[in-house]
């Protein structure tokens, strides 16, 4: 077996986790009350999946939640960061309350608690009810306000057993491949025109942990996408394409939430609705924010008749003032995403510095890697020690961000098992485990083996 880095020390209180979502694992779209989400639809529009897959089936947690909880359990993880449908709980974004729905996550997180595992809950992972979306989605200031009170339903039935809250996951990229380009769900291509619905993702998150507070529930935070933005060379047309990049993808979403202010007047100005007041609303104190970290940019300025295929899967609409452009001699994921463990120290300094006292403690609330994995071996084994140095990598990285001064709390894994990798589908495999699509059957990769010593060992130095 090849040789990983060794992972460091971390305090006895730092929390490692897996994480999943709700469309992406659960299938069992029309049972138990669930309402239609917008992943539901944009699955049935001919093209907009690789190979015309759906999560209507996906790895069938609804129904297997027992055995992958058990999977977890052997592991040996602190938490699972689990999300919530929308749609299974109120079947039309709003109003009547699906009894089933709450009763299949109150199992859930029971299950989790007897294993001994913490639930951390996200309630708005992109699967956004469709009878909200008929309203205008996220376009609709109305929506920001359905989340808090869905959020409060949830709040209020979990709250006793859930350890960490968060009501957002990747407002980034819910507006940028959802709202801007068309690629996610709900297909719109708005281009700027998206910024409007991430104002009001924003929104909806503020107003959700005023709802959570208000029903007793504590340590909320968010799972936001960030990473550091590289120009393409010391040219300033690239320093300039970066920055603007840079304060669209990172600064955009964490400036409202931990300063009360948008990065640039510019943004600001292409907002409708009372900005200031709704701001004040956006920057509610955090127990605790989250970072998911994939992969650095790099940018360059426009190049007259350049696509911009590659980096983000998908060209961007002309006119654009950047260009993503691919990191050279860097390795790849087999997504094609640059594996750059050191862009995770730095954007962790990056907050550090930008944030100060602002900044709540961190968690890592994804980290992970797709390789196309074989199948399990005659032995039942699956070879994944690309996977293994990934994480290795990414653990001394955060470990370098804390010696930095930088006061990181936990890191999830993404993800627990194989899932539905949205527009990409099932090729793409992130999983600890793997998931045989026809049989369901899940078999614990290497690199589930692998964490799981690095667990045992851990608690093994903590009991002496
Ligand atoms: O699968 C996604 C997840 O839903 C959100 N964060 C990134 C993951 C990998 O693309």
């Amino acid at each position: 077996m090849a040789a990983y880095r060794t992972v460091p020390e971390f305090p006895d209180d730092f929390a490692f986790g897996v994480a999943a979502a709700a469309y992406q694992i659960e299938g069992a779209v029309a049972e138990g009350g669930r309402g239609r989400s917008i992943w539901d639809e944009f699955c049935a529009v001919p093209g907009a999946i690789a190979r015309g897959e759906t999560g209507e089936i996906a790895v069938d947690h609804y129904h297997r939640y027992r055995d992958d909880v058990r999977l977890m359990r052997d592991l040996g993880i602190d938490s699972y960061r689990l999300s919530v449908s929308w749609s299974r709980i109120q079947p039309d974004g709003s109003g009547a309350v699906n009894a089933a729905g709450l009763d299949f996550y109150d199992r859930l997180v029971d299950e989790l608690c007897s294993a001994g595992i913490s639930p951390a809950v996200t309630l708005f992972h992109w699967d956004l009810p469709q009878a909200l979306q008929d309203g205008g989605g996220w376009l609709n200031r109305e929506t920001s306000f359905r989340l808090a009170e869905y959020t409060a339903i949830v709040g209020e039935r979990l709250g006793d057993r859930v350890g960490m809250w968060m009501p957002l996951n990747e407002p980034v990229v819910h507006t940028l491949y959802g709202h801007a380009l068309g690629v996610h769900a709900p297909g719109l291509s708005l281009g700027f025109g998206a910024l409007q619905a991430a104002h009001h993702q924003l929104l909806g998150h503020g107003l959700s942990v005023q709802a959570l507070r208000a029903v007793g529930c504590g340590n909320i935070g968010i799972a936001s996408n960030h990473a550091p933005v590289h120009p393409a060379s010391d040219a300033e047309a690239d320093s300039l394409a970066a920055d603007i990049y840079d304060h669209i993808v990172n600064w955009t979403f964490a400036d409202p939430i931990l300063l009360g202010k948008y990065p640039a007047a510019e943004l600001s100005a292409l907002l409708t609705g009372p900005i200031d007041d709704d701001l004040a609303v956006i920057a509610q104190p955090l127990d605790w924010f989250g970072i998911n970290y994939y992969e650095p940019t790099r940018i360059s300025a426009p190049q007259a008749g350049e696509g911009t295929a590659g980096v983000l899967e998908v060209d961007l609409p002309p006119g654009m003032p950047f260009a993503p452009v691919p990191f050279e001699g860097v390795e790849t994921t087999d997504f094609g995403w640059p594996i750059v463990p050191d862009g995770l120290r730095e954007i962790l300094t990056i907050f550090r510095d930008r944030f100060g006292s602002a900044l709540p403690p961190i968690y890592i609330t994804e980290s992970g890697c797709s390789f196309h994995d074989p199948d399990p071996d005659s032995g039942g084994r699956v070879r994944d020690e690309r996977r293994i140095a990934y994480h290795a990598d990414h653990l001394v990285a955060v470990r370098e961000a804390m010696d930095a001064g930088v006061d990181v709390r936990g890191y999830f894994v993404w993800s627990i098992l194989d899932n539905f990798e949205w527009a990409a589908g099932y090729r793409e495999r992130f999983g600890l485990v793997h998931v045989d699509y026809r049989t369901l059957k899940r078999t614990p990769k290497d690199s589930y083996h692998w964490l799981r010593n690095v667990l045992a060992a851990r608690r093994e130095t903590q009991v002496r």
